[in-house]
């Protein structure tokens, strides 16, 4: 396998970052994801995902940013990451690129699990509509059956900026940004999980939601319910977030090598079906400022925190 300097320099800090949390990483594992896509690796966005929890115990994801012009899925199949399937989860991302303008994509992979998602970035003028995405032959049924829950809350607008494919679990992200800032009182947050029959949100959750830049949604294939729901906060640092950062965390963000130049990272607030909570937090080991429009993100997101504590 060649290695380019990118790469290397990159295996290095997966495997630090491996290390901060007792999760083994093998080169078996991480080494044909990096080698499948290394052109892309030196003007990557790149980040990293930690969560608590038991659904993401065990494994620590890593993910970057691959040019329009690749196609992210022929080459997982070509280079052995993923195996090709008659499910619809395997036409899912040509289906989509047919029919909406793709700005870039993402690679998602776990240093245990190896190859996991894929990403589909829309440019901020070219934001899907939910419509659009329904009419898609190989997108789960779901996604209809919940529109009337999320045009409720003026989610079925064109502010679709990211769309997630997991190939392992057989579900997609739906991600929203632009929101409508009644989405984020807490009432709302309240009633848009009673809607689509989830528990009670805790004080902290409501709290996050309030300051979030993004909310997603996970679907499947098999279920007509929404199975998470997640908000996404931007923040310069961990003090400036409305709650105390999870230890597991903070312990996480302090040991492990990250961009320099910049602190920030998303704090994830996510609720399952069960009422289980997750907060997770995405750090980037290389950022890229295109990632600021990409992201729907003006400088007051990031000193919202701020201006508030
Ligand atoms: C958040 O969801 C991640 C993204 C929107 C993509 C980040 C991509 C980069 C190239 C930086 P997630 O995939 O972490 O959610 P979950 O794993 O919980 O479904
Ligand atoms: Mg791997």
């Amino acid at each position: 396998m060649s290695e380019t300097a990118a790469s290397a320099d990159l295996y290095s800090a997966i495997e630090a970052s491996a290390g901060l949390l007792d999760v083994p990483c093998s080169r078996e594992k991480v080494w044909p994801v990096l080698n499948a896509y290394e052109d892309a690796l030196a003007s990557a966005v790149i980040a990293f995902r930690v969560g608590t929890g038991e659904r993401y115990t065990g494994d620590l994801d890593w993910r970057f940013s691959v040019p329009q012009h690749v196609d992210p899925y022929a080459v997982a199949l070509a280079k052995g990451l993923t195996e090709a399937t008659d499910h619809p989860v395997g036409t899912l991302l040509a289906d989509i690129n047919e029919r909406c303008p793709i700005d870039s994509y993402g690679i998602d992979f776990g240093v245990v699990g190896g190859f996991k998602k894929i990403y589909a970035f829309f440019a901020p003028d070219g934001m899907q509509r939910l419509s659009t995405l329904i009419d898609i032959p190989s997108m789960p049924i779901s996604l209809a059956e919940n529109f009337d829950f999320f045009a409720r809350y003026g989610l079925d607008a064109d502010k679709v900026n990211v769309f997630g494919i997991d190939y392992r679990h057989r579900t997609v992200n739906l991600y929203f940004g632009g929101l409508p800032a009644q989405c984020l009182e807490p009432e709302t947050i309240t009633a848009m999980l009673r809607d689509i029959g989830f528990p009670e949100p805790s004080e902290q959750m409501l709290k996050l939601g309030g300051q979030a830049f993004g909310i997603y949604t996970t679907l499947g294939w098999d279920s007509p319910e929404i199975e998470r729901f997640c908000f996404s906060v931007m923040t310069p640092d961990s003090v400036s977030l409305p709650v105390p950062i999870e230890p597991k965390i903070e312990k996480f963000l302090d040991g492990v090598p990250h961009d320099s130049a910049d602190g920030r990272f998303i704090y994830y607030a996510a609720m399952s079906a069960t009422g289980e909570e997750n907060f997770k937090v995405q750090s980037y080991y290389q950022w890229q400022s295109r990632m600021q429009g990409q992201m729907l993100l003006s400088d007051s997101d990031e000193q919202q925190g701020k201006r508030d504590s």
